[in-house]
Formats: C-alpha cells, sequence, structure tokens
C-alpha cells in the first residue's frame, strides 16, 4: 500500500511534523528581536542558574554588581554551566557592540557578543523569556539595535523626583534596552543640581510654597527658602549624581544631563537677578545674552556638569525662548550691534555657538532642541527635534545628527486614554498605538538623511505629573512601545503582535511594583467613507488583549448577550453605536458612544467666509482641508488625529450649498475643549438656513453654558435639531470666546 497515494496526504503529514516541533512561536518579549528562530519545545530553567562568563576584571565585576538586580537567581561556576557568555571582539554576533547571539537548547543557554554591553541585552532578552512557568523556549536569537539612540527624559524640575525614583525608573527601562536618561536638571520651576559657588541655585531657586506646579500661581511663582515651613522641592547633591551615574553604568545607561538656557531660566533669575535683562527678578525667564557674567555663569556650571558627567553629550536647551526682553535691553541690543546679528534668533545662536565652543574644548559635544536651528545652527551641534520631524530632518541635511522626539508621538505627558478618565495632563491624546506607530527614520527620506538619524526618546514633561506614581503611569507602558521602535527593525514590527505582548507585558511591570497605565477599557473606532456606495464602514478595536468587543446600534447599553464585534460593516443611513470591552460576562470601563451618519452634506460644497476659514500652518490641524468638515470622517480624541479642522483666532463661519433645496431637520457639529493647550468650545453657534442663498433665517442660536465653559476636558454638539425645513444653503458660524484655537471635525446635516 502506499501511504501517500494522494499528495495531500503527504503535504498534510508533513504540517502535521511541522507543526509538533517546528510551529513557529511569538517570543513574548520587547523589544522583538532582529531575527529569531524559535521551536515549540521547551527547556527547563533550573532553580539557581549556573553560568560561566570571560569578561576581563572591571567588567567582570560591573556585572557581579548588577546581577543581584536580576530576576534570575545567577550563580557563577566553571563546571558545566547552563549558561555561558563569550565575550569577544571576534564572535560571528551581529556587527553592533550592542548586539548578542543567544542560543536556548537542550544543552542550555549560549550568549555571544561582542561587548560586556551586548551580553547584558542578551541576559535582558534570557530574563523575558524565562517568565513563561520558568520553561524556556527552544530558540536562536540573534539581535542588534536598530538606532544607537534609545532614550528616556526624565523633567525632574516642574516637579521634583529624588534619586530612588529616578534609580527605579533606569532599572526597568534597561531591561526594554533602553540605553539613555536625558535628565532635565534646570527648568523655571525650580534648579535640581547642586553648584558649587552658586548656593542660592539649591537653597532658594529649588523651593517653592505649593507642592503640586499649578497651586504655585498663588505664590507669584515666587521661590522660597529651603527651610522655609511648607517649602516644597528638592535638588540632587554631587554625591547623589554620582550615585545615579553608577546605578545607570551599570545597566549601560548614558546619562545626558540638561542644562537650560537661555530662555525657561526664571529660577536663575530669581536666585541672581544681574544676570537678567532688567536686572530684576521674576521679570523674564530668559537671561541677558549681552552680559559676560552670564556667560561667566553658564561655564562655571558647565564645568561642574562635565566634572560630573562622564557623557559625550551636554544638552544645552535651547527652546522656547521669546526673545520678548532682548528687544529692550540696551546691552543685547549692543552684543547685536558688536557681532554683527541682524535679530534676535542670531542672537540667541550666537549664545549657543559660544557655549557649544566652550563645551567643544573641553572636549565634548552638545545636543539642543530644535529651536537652536532658528538662528543658524552651531557648527558641530546635535539637534534633538521635538516641535516636529522637521526640525531633526533639516538638521541631518546640514550634516548634522538628529535625535528625534517630536511631540505628537513622544510626548509621555500628554492623555493616553479618553481625558474623561484621565487624571489632568498635557494637551492632546497620544495613546500607545499612536507612539508605536511611529517610525523615526522611514526610508522615504533616503539614507543620505537617515543616516544621521540616531534614534528616538520618550519626554515626560511634569507640568502635570505632582507624584512619583503618577509618573509611573505616564512613562508606562508607552516608554516600551518606544522601546521598540528604537530597537526592532521596522519590518518586524507589526502593531497586532505588539498588542499582543504590551498586554502582557503590563502585567509584569505591575507585579514588580510599578504604576502602569493598565492600557485602555474603551472601544476605539475607525471610518473609512465608500462616496460610491454611499455609506461608512465602520472598524472597531481595542488595546486590551484577548477581549470582546459588544456593540448595539440603537443607542442602547451593550450586554454580555449582545452583538460580538468580528468584523468592520457599512452604516448607509444614521446610527447610535454604542460599544464597550467584555472580559467574558464582565464589561470594562464605559461605553463608546458614536453616531455615525452618512448624512446629506457628505461631498457637498462649503465656502468659507473671508475671516471664517480654518488655520492653514500647520498640516495636522487642517483636517482634512476644504472638504474636511463634509467627508464623513469624525474626530477621536485627539486634535492632531487629522480629522479635527482648527480655528485661531477667528470664528468657523461656513455656508454649505446642498444642491438643491432639501428637507432637514438637524445640522450639528462636534466641538472638543481641552484647556491645557488652550482648546475651547464656542461661545455660541448660530445656525441659519436659505432656500436661494440671499435671504437667511436663523433656526438656533446653541449657547455655551459656563459650567461647560468652565470644564477641563468636554465634546459637545452645537448646532440645531428641529422639524423639517426647506433649504439648499446652511450657514453654520460658530462664534469664538477666548479667540483661542476652535476644532470641529464634520458638520452633519440630516
Ligand atoms: C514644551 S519640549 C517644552 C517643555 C514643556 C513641554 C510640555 C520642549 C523642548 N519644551 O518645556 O514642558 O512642551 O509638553
Amino acid at each position: 500500500m502506499r501511504l501517500f497515494k494522494n499528495p495531500l496526504n503527504l503535504i498534510f503529514a508533513a504540517a502535521l511534523l511541522l507543526a509538533a516541533c517546528e510551529t513557529p512561536q511569538e517570543l513574548s518579549m520587547i523589544p522583538y528581536p532582529q531575527f529569531e528562530k524559535t521551536t515549540s519545545k521547551t527547556v527547563n530553567l533550573p532553580a539557581t542558574v549556573t553560568f560561566s562568563v570571560n569578561l576581563p576584571q572591571p567588567e567582570m565585576d560591573d556585572l557581579l554588581a548588577y546581577l543581584p538586580s536580576y530576576p534570575l537567581p545567577m550563580e557563577l561556576s566553571d563546571k558545566n554551566p547552563f549558561v555561558t557568555i563569550e565575550v569577544s571582539e571576534q564572535t560571528d554576533t551581529p556587527s553592533s557592540a550592542e548586539g548578542y547571539k543567544l542560543e536556548i537548547s537542550k544543552r542550555g543557554v549560549n550568549i555571544k557578543a561582542k561587548s560586556a554591553t551586548g551580553a547584558f541585552y542578551a541576559l535582558q532578552t534570557l530574563a523575558q523569556l524565562a517568565r513563561n512557568g520558568k520553561k524556556l523556549p527552544v530558540t536562536v536569537i540573534e539581535d542588534e539595535p536598530r538606532f544607537p539612540y534609545r532614550g528616556l527624559h526624565l523633567d525632574v524640575s516642574r516637579h521634583f523626583f529624588d534619586k530612588e525614583h529616578v534609580k527605579k525608573q533606569l532599572d526597568l527601562v534597561a531591561t526594554y534596552k533602553i540605553n539613555r536618561l536625558h535628565w532635565h536638571l534646570t527648568d523655571g520651576a525650580g534648579w535640581r543640581l547642586e553648584i558649587p559657588g552658586y548656593p542660592r541655585l539649591t537653597e532658594f531657586a529649588a523651593w517653592r510654597k505649593a507642592a503640586n506646579l499649578q497651586d504655585w500661581g498663588k505664590y507669584d511663582h515666587h521661590y522660597c527658602e529651603k527651610d522655609e515651613e511648607g517649602a516644597y522641592g528638592g535638588y540632587y547633591t554631587e554625591a547623589d549624581v554620582r550615585e545615579v551615574l553608577e546605578y545607570a553604568r551599570l545597566r549601560h545607561i548614558t546619562v545626558i544631563p540638561e542644562i537650560e538656557m537661555p530662555g525657561h531660566s526664571d529660577e536663575v533669575l530669581a536666585a541672581y537677578p544681574q544676570l537678567s535683562c532688567t536686572g530684576e527678578p521674576y521679570t523674564s525667564g530668559e537671561v541677558c545674552i549681552g552680559n559676560e557674567e552670564t556667560f561667566k555663569f553658564f561655564e562655571d556650571v558647565l564645568n561642574e556638569v562635565i566634572r560630573l558627567f562622564p557623557s559625550h553629550y551636554i544638552h544645552i536647551g535651547g527652546d522656547e525662548a521669546s526673545r520678548r526682553h532682548w528687544k529692550a535691553c540696551p546691552k543685547c541690543q549692543k552684543r547685536m550691534k558688536d557681532e554683527g546679528l541682524k535679530d534676535e534668533s542670531e542672537l540667541q545662536s550666537y549664545m549657543i555657538a559660544r557655549i557649544e565652543k566652550y563645551i567643544n574644548s573641553k572636549g565634548r559635544d552638545i545636543i539642543g532642541w530644535d529651536e537652536i536651528l532658528d538662528g543658524g545652527l552651531a557648527p558641530n551641534a546635535t539637534v534633538m527635534s521635538w516641535r516636529d520631524t522637521e526640525g531633526g530632518i533639516s538638521a541631518a541635511q546640514m550634516g548634522h545628527y538628529a535625535i528625534m522626539t517630536p511631540g505628537s508621538y513622544c510626548y509621555l505627558d500628554h492623555y493616553q486614554d479618553d481625558p474623561e478618565t484621565q487624571p489632568l495632563a498635557f494637551g492632546s491624546y497620544i495613546p500607545i498605538g499612536r507612539t508605536y506607530s511611529y517610525d523615526p527614520a522611514p526610508d522615504s527620506l533616503g539614507t543620505d538623511i537617515t543616516k544621521y538619524i540616531l534614534g528616538v526618546q520618550g519626554n515626560v514633561w511634569a507640568e502635570y505629573i505632582p507624584t512619583k506614581e503618577h509618573a509611573e503611569y505616564m512613562i508606562y507602558p508607552r516608554i516600551i512601545a518606544l522601546a521598540e521602535v528604537g530597537w526592532t527593525p521596522q519590518s518586524k514590527r507589526q502593531p497586532e503582535s505588539f498588542k499582543r505582548r504590551i498586554n502582557n507585558e503590563i502585567h509584569h511591570i505591575k507585579a514588580k511594583g510599578y504604576n502602569p497605565f493598565m492600557l485602555s477599557e474603551q472601544v476605539k473606532s475607525n471610518q473609512t467613507v465608500d462616496y460610491a456606495k454611499k455609506r461608512i464602514m465602520l472598524s472597531l478595536t481595542s488595546e486590551k488583549y484577548p477581549i470582546d468587543i459588544r456593540y448595539t446600534t440603537d443607542g442602547s447599553e451593550p450586554t454580555a448577550s449582545s452583538k460580538l464585534y468580528k468584523k468592520p460593516f457599512a452604516v448607509k443611513d444614521s446610527i447610535l453605536l454604542t460599544a464597550r470591552l467584555f472580559d467574558g460576562k464582565a464589561p470594562l470601563g464605559k461605553s463608546l458612544r458614536l453616531r455615525t451618519d452618512y448624512h446629506k452634506a457628505i461631498g457637498k460644497q462649503i465656502t468659507y467666509a473671508k475671516d471664517g476659514g480654518y488655520y492653514q500652518n500647520k498640516e495636522v490641524y487642517k483636517g482634512g482641508g476644504d472638504t474636511g468638515l463634509l467627508d464623513g470622517l469624525r474626530g477621536g480624541m485627539s486634535y492632531m488625529d487629522g480629522r479635527w479642522q482648527g480655528f485661531c483666532p477667528n470664528d468657523l463661519d461656513a455656508t454649505i450649498d446642498l444642491g438643491e433645496v432639501t428637507s432637514i431637520h438637524r445640522v450639528v457639529a462636534n466641538f472638543m475643549q481641552v484647556r491645557t493647550p488652550q482648546v475651547f468650545l464656542p461661545a455660541k453657534v448660530e445656525v441659519w438656513a436659505s432656500v436661494d442663498g440671499k435671504n437667511f433665517t436663523l433656526l438656533n442660536t446653541d449657547i455655551c453654558s459656563e459650567e461647560e465653559a468652565g470644564k477641563d476636558v468636554i465634546f459637545r454638539d452645537f448646532g440645531w435639531i428641529g422639524s423639517p425645513t426647506q433649504a439648499r444653503y446652511v450657514r453654520f458660524h460658530a462664534i469664538q470666546g477666548k479667540k483661542q484655537f476652535l476644532f470641529v471635525d464634520e458638520i452633519v446635516i440630516q
């Protein structure tokens, strides 16, 4: 008898065989490695992991000093060790010094690396793989980072975080192969580094009477003495800094100190008012560049910084100087004249270039925020691109290195979930999926540019982060998404795989005693409009995994027996979708309520009044441009998602032509208010209708109540709902109260 008469049987048998021993397994690790070949076989992890390693003495001592923090109990042994670590320039591992090869077989674990850092990262991988019931997958991993710079930034000025908190974060982020801490040590809300010869910086300019930054206004943002009753603040002594540096070094993290100049320096000027343009404290946040003493001050500070910090890079800030005071300051104006500087931007660049020269003379290089490009870039500077990606790209075009930290992806101080469910945060909405979607060096830029992009960093600004627990809540898990952005090749990054792995990871972090955000408990939606078929396709997703999404379309609350979402569905008319996550029978979070209308104005003509047009200066605020308010697409929780159209400082005043006289009964548009970035609801909205385009009748004036106007975050429909009315033209006029930003996503006409 021929066993495989039918060739299909042969394929079937082969597939079975493969499934038995070679099924590809997703490794439960972050960042995902560059290359892995994993089987379904496992090998038991011994209770104590014996290991041998061939590191030379000082590096051996470093590893042994680190191991007590390592999650697996490790013991050196020459006799048949379970883990062998070979570190040699000659090994056949990936080429980067941070790379490694890790082989797990029935015989044990073999690690090869070119440097102690590579071996350290192999051990981090091993520890992650060992979490699964003490069984290791049989696998071969060859791994190295996509970018050499993978950073976490911590602002310790706006709120002070002590050395223990900093060390605790370093211990965790190192396990995700983050290798830089950008330590924002000075800013207008407090100086945090002891500097010999300048005692007022830390006796005075590091203390205030309000623990919460938002309450400091009650004290006119004045500092107080360190030993005054109720003083809040703090600073790091030399010993503290050395302790943090050593802790970081053992975890292969370089600490880059930042000393802000010439802006964000209110605290310096409170302590040493002679360095301000007026000579008075509390008059400006910018130091006087016409005054030689300013340079003496920063050189003294930098001498100490360079003495303490081994980092090749020193960050000198450079962001958000208003330049206002320099205009009125005779000393600054004289400096501009003497140096032939044509404006205040060039004056700032003069200062940065001079400081750079000083830092270069000590064998170090500077990093500055992207404003340092504005008046001409200092010759050797590396640019940290935060306002968007353009700064980094133009620096790279000029042959300068760039580190990418664009605000709309990498700012970990912004909301990560529906603001109504979250503690007050800065500005917009950056959920983990958005952070993960960032590619710092897309191929489209070309290698001439991408070769200058050093990597990526997550920034934790602390204006709205008063406590350590809250800081961890904002950092995790988004920094882990950035760790993968910085390490894993773009071709290996898959949102669905990351979603599975991050859902696993958050529980490990929590078990280690951190306070991560446990991911959104809300359903998220997306729409695509099919104009030809006159319908909207709705898709639903969630950050949580595994989870069920259940929904109704009549506005009723979904229950555990409501329809289970499986795939995108079409909406032809109007529905009120209500969707909720269910963990088995248990509902989570709150329901998503979303009106979806294939309404009468989709694709129709819109004309903006002369002073009623949208904000043109930034692509993300155009919200789809001239057709954006009638495209059927609704915005999400971020005014930067490309769906919201911004109006600043003028009103939204637009007239829609429905093409023919039509019966209408509802004209509404959704507005958002998020107070921290100055986005406000309109004071009122007027809806007018006309048959001929000349004579308009007012259908309704919808007024924003005082209560609504006072809310930090609110979304609300404004407009008119009434009995059927004949109209061809509809004028929608949203009148600004605050003359800041208005955001609206769609004018819905039914
Ligand atoms: C802008 S980012 C700043 C910081 C703020 C941050 C808030 C940068 C270089 N400057 O001073 O804390 O926005 O998100």
